[in-house]
């Protein structure tokens, strides 16, 4: 149980993996601070490379002796005893939320459809990022592999990704809310996350020519996803993140191809500086 009266979040200058758990967080109205780690990246003699000593060599070493599985993202916080606790591993720390914030279910049956549906969006994630992180020697290649991620999301036929959320939606509709299962889960924080990721990769490859968000997975055949995100965006609680600096992060880290500088491109060392405060408290 927590005690503190704010909650850290630790992660790099990027939304990636440490996003939600700092939605989570303001969603709760619980103060929340985002400490921010930056990989530098350098250019040098034409080639660039990263300087992720920010976090490696200073935070890191010191969390370590609290708890040696210590990553990024990780959660510090007080416990009820007044003791430092601090979590990694992403999962286990939008679980611990959840937990925490009762955003995992009612009931055993919510419990358990909360925990597919989480990792179902996990797989959707995983899908898109490790593509983002791959360096590709041209631009055609580049092409073909984002078609191949669209067709592995989007493909309307049992083993697309992104049918799965719009049959669960269609098939769970809850008399009052748009969420995955009755009430506000960590399922929909995160799908929610990984839709707008999404976005920003269905605007960049022009997979679409629709430049309104609310209607792009609509146009693409799921309408029970748009107005999942659409209601998502206009929860009341979010505010806060959408209004933030957090939310103007970019989806992925300097060393990606896409998602990390301007509009999905990659990060330009020549032109842009990362200006990202080292702390940032949303209360
Ligand atoms: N499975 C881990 C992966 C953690 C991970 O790879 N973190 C990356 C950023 S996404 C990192 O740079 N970690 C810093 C480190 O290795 O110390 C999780 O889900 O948290």
């Amino acid at each position: 149980m927590i005690k503190s009266n704010e909650i850290t979040v630790g992660y790099w200058s990027t939304k990636g993996l440490g996003s939600v758990c700092r939605q989570m967080v303001i969603y709760a109205n619980i103060p929340l601070k985002a400490k921010i780690y930056k990989l530098e990246a350098i250019l040098n003699n034409g080639e660039t490379i990263y300087d992720g000593s920010s976090w490696h060599e200073e935070n890191k070493t010191e969390l370590k002796k609290s708890n040696s599985l210590i990553n990024l993202p990780y959660i510090e916080l007080l416990d009820l005893n007044g003791d430092n606790f601090i979590i990694s591993q992403s999962n286990a720390c939008l679980m611990y939320l959840a937990r925490e914030f009762n955003m995992l279910g009612q009931n055993e049956i919510e419990v358990s459809q909360c925990e597919q549906l989480l990792f179902e969006t996990v797989d959707l994630r995983n899908i898109i990022t490790s593509f983002a992180y791959t360096h590709y020697e041209n631009t055609n290649k580049e092409n073909l592999a984002a078609k191949d991620v669209l067709n592995r999301a989007f493909d309307n036929n049992n083993s697309g990704k992104m049918q799965k959320f719009e049959h669960w939606i269609q098939n769970h509709k809850h008399a009052n809310t748009n969420f995955l299962v009755n009430n506000i889960s960590v399922a929909d924080f995160n799908l929610f996350d990984v839709l707008d990721f999404y976005i920003e990769f269905l605007k960049h490859y022009e997979f679409l020519n629709n430049s309104n968000d609310e209607d792009l997975f609509s146009e693409l055949g799921y309408p029970h996803i748009g107005s999942f995100y659409v209601k998502f965006k206009q929860l009341p609680q979010m505010q806060k993140y959408f209004n933030s600096i957090l939310y103007q992060l970019p989806y992925t880290n300097k060393s990606a191809n896409f998602g990390s500088g301007i509009k999905g491109n990659s990060w330009d060392p020549n032109t842009q500086k990362d200006e990202t405060p080292e702390e940032i408290i949303i209360k």
